[in-house]
């Protein structure tokens, strides 16, 4: 069937402007923070918003909305920034629109940021789902390719030139999602006009949560001096009880610039400093960072500055938390800091009411307070990377991080092309570049359950992992499959395999009496023939919340924990060979696409949505402080408070 003009239209304007932003990286993506050189201005808040409804969603390029105030080019409501968009309003068609949606919003820009041309002023998104172009005063600044990750642009020049002050910053955002896309996905046009109306379209997807879409995370503006701090790498190691940081600082806009890198201890003491833009700092009687529930002093982290001075003085300072671990997997273990770690831990996802995948600090507090009161000591960022300010709370607690990327939903052959793979490199390197100083983050995750039996898979995943691992050298990589052991042709190139399983679920739904056999020959079969340490990356069962039977049924709280009891068996064997972990499937309850296996989204939570306990949540509690406290060396107010 030939497409319409229309769908021509939306698919070049979509497609054109990906394939201009597949490059390799450039520069560094630090977190914005304050210092002695350093500013930020949190332009979250209401914005103004008008999704495009037109036939190929494409009238506001067409009328050029970015040029004037959107309100003067047709109707605008209040956006929060940040938050989904999707369940904001009673409408329906904004809750489950495709397509380009429009944001934008006045700010103020000090006068002084303006005046002092050694300052440079950079706009950065957190992370705005999926395709993002940005304007200032009504010129392009930047465009952004994939959601979950942060993009900014050097506005100095912009601002400058138009002298308008409030500054409008306009972000149109599309949601759509192609074979080239992770996740993929695909518009699927319907044509018979007896069935569907004309220009009907759907989105179709292989991945089971909301397609949440908008600006997800803050919106900011920072400056730096002229001469900026771009980039720092830093990577860790100990011997004895000194402690190695090995580090790499990138300086912009000065040809020599002077840098000193001093690391301080949590009561200010400078424990090493250096001179140069890369070394290696040494820490005598070093406080290695551990793990939560490993250690009686979990989660130390030193204090790196850095400083650069140009040629002329000017100065930029930037301070990066530093946790010195080491992480090693054998055929049998996962290593940190050379003692076996046991993943005890979740799987997530960025959901909540109204605000979808919004960044929230009260979730994000309530949801690392829950994870310590269970006794976890992980979670899985499925299916995508979580906003980076979890990952600093992760940092900042000890909670051990398995980063995974959108590549979710992998199963049409044409998602393993060039164009694919390309893409896949690219946001891998996004990806690790943000990511690469958090202590926390202890393994890579490139994909999750792709068809990994499909030919292609093997070419696609040798490269993957191996750009991953050119890319970080010190962590692990992984990506995680459903597929037989037998099939999968990935396998071979990761360090950890991941599996997932919903034995008596979906597998001979009601009887859970077989999972013991079948679980124990996944593992048998999966380390038999890769001899690598295995993790049960998700297992599980919905429990609608307050249904119950005895004996337990499909759905009830009483059959997801009979699920669970029957999972713990078989790890508690296989855990004293070489299973190293266990993330239950899910942590919370969270919303999906409609579907009649879904009764208003997925409910394999042990909590719910709104964060109250499932009978689940409570037997969890049990099982991980259990194996924290036979395993773990805990801090003295936290022993087994389930006794
Ligand atoms: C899986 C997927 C996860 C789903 C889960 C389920 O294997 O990785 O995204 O939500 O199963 O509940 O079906």
């Amino acid at each position: 069937m030939g497409s319409t003009g229309a769908e021509r239209a939306a698919k070049c304007v979509f497609l054109a402007a990906i394939c201009s932003v597949c490059q390799s990286l450039q520069g560094g993506m630090l977190f914005p923070t304050e210092s002695p050189s350093r500013e930020v201005k949190d332009a979250s808040g209401l914005w103004r918003f008008r999704a495009d409804f037109s036939l190929d969603r494409n009238r506001g390029f067409e009328q050029e909305w970015y040029k004037s105030p959107l309100a003067e080019t047709g109707p605008v409501i209040d956006m929060p920034v940040p938050s989904s968009y999707n369940d904001i309003t009673q409408d329906a068609k904004i809750r489950d629109f495709i397509g380009w949606v429009w944001y934008e919003k006045d700010v103020w820009v000090p006068a002084r940021w303006i005046q002092d041309r050694g300052t440079r002023i950079v706009l950065r998104v957190g992370s705005a789902h999926y395709y993002s172009v940005l304007w200032v005063n009504g010129v392009k600044v930047t465009e952004h390719v994939g959601g979950h990750l942060p993009f900014e642009a050097d506005i100095s020049g912009v601002l400058r030139q138009s002298n308008a002050n409030p500054c409008r910053i306009t972000i149109a955002v599309n949601n759509t999602l192609t074979l080239e896309t992770l996740p993929p996905g695909t518009i699927q046009y319907m044509n018979d006009r007896t069935r569907y109306p004309a220009g009907y379209f759907v989105q179709n997807i292989n991945f089971d949560f909301f397609n949440y879409a908008g600006i997800h995370r803050s919106v900011l503006l920072y400056t730096t001096p002229k001469v900026h701090i771009d980039d720092i790498t830093v990577e860790t190691t100990f011997s004895d009880n000194i402690g190695l940081v090995s580090y790499n600082v990138s300086v912009l806009g000065s040809s020599k610039p002077a840098v000193k890198v001093t690391l301080s201890a949590h009561d200010g003491r400078c424990v090493a400093s250096a001179n140069d833009t890369r070394g290696v700092l040494k820490v005598t009687d070093v406080n290695l960072w551990w793990p939560y529930l490993m250690h009686e002093n979990p989660a130390y982290l030193y204090s790196m500055e850095v400083q650069a001075t140009a040629e002329d003085g000017q100065t930029d300072v930037y301070t990066l938390p530093v946790g010195i671990r080491t992480v090693k997997v054998t055929s049998t273990q996962f290593l940190i800091n050379n003692k076996p770690f046991y993943f005890h831990g979740v799987n997530k996802h960025e959901d909540a009411d109204i605000r979808g995948k919004g960044f929230d600090w009260p979730l994000v507090v309530k949801d690392f307070n829950l994870i310590k009161w269970m006794g976890a000591n992980s979670f899985r960022t499925s299916h995508y990377p979580y906003a980076e300010e979890i990952l600093q709370m992760a940092d900042r607690h000890g909670i051990v991080i398995i980063d995974e990327c959108p590549g979710v939903g992998i199963k049409d052959i044409r998602s393993f092309g060039n164009a694919s793979l390309a893409h896949h490199l690219t946001v891998m390197e996004e990806l690790v570049r943000r990511d690469k100083n958090h202590p926390s983050v202890v393994m890579w995750s490139v994909a999750n359950e792709p068809a990994a039996e499909m030919p292609p898979a093997g070419f696609y995943f040798k490269e993957l992992v191996s750009h991953t691992k050119s890319l970080d050298s010190t962590r692990a990589v992984t990506y995680i499959t459903d597929s037989n052991y037998a099939r999968d042709l990935g396998a071979p190139y990761v360090d950890v395999i991941c599996v997932n399983s919903y034995f008596s679920w979906y597998h001979d739904p009601g009887h859970t009496e077989i999972i013991s056999i079948q679980l124990n020959t996944q593992f048998d079969n999966w380390y038999g023939k890769y001899k690598k340490p295995i993790i049960q990356s998700e297992y599980g069962a919905d429990a609608v919340p307050g249904l119950h039977s005895d004996p337990p049924m499909m759905f009830t709280e009483d059959y997801q924990k009979t699920v669970l009891q029957n999972y713990h068996n078989v790890f508690d064997q296989k855990r004293k060979e070489f299973v190293i972990g266990e993330l239950i499937w899910n942590f919370a309850d969270f919303m999906t696409a409609q579907s009649i296996t879904r009764v208003v989204g997925n409910k394999k939570g042990v909590f719910t949505r709104q964060r109250q306990p499932k009978a689940g949540a409570f037997l969890l509690r049990e099982r991980y402080w259990r194996i924290a406290n036979e395993t773990g060396v805990l801090p003295t107010w936290a022993r087994y408070p389930c006794q």
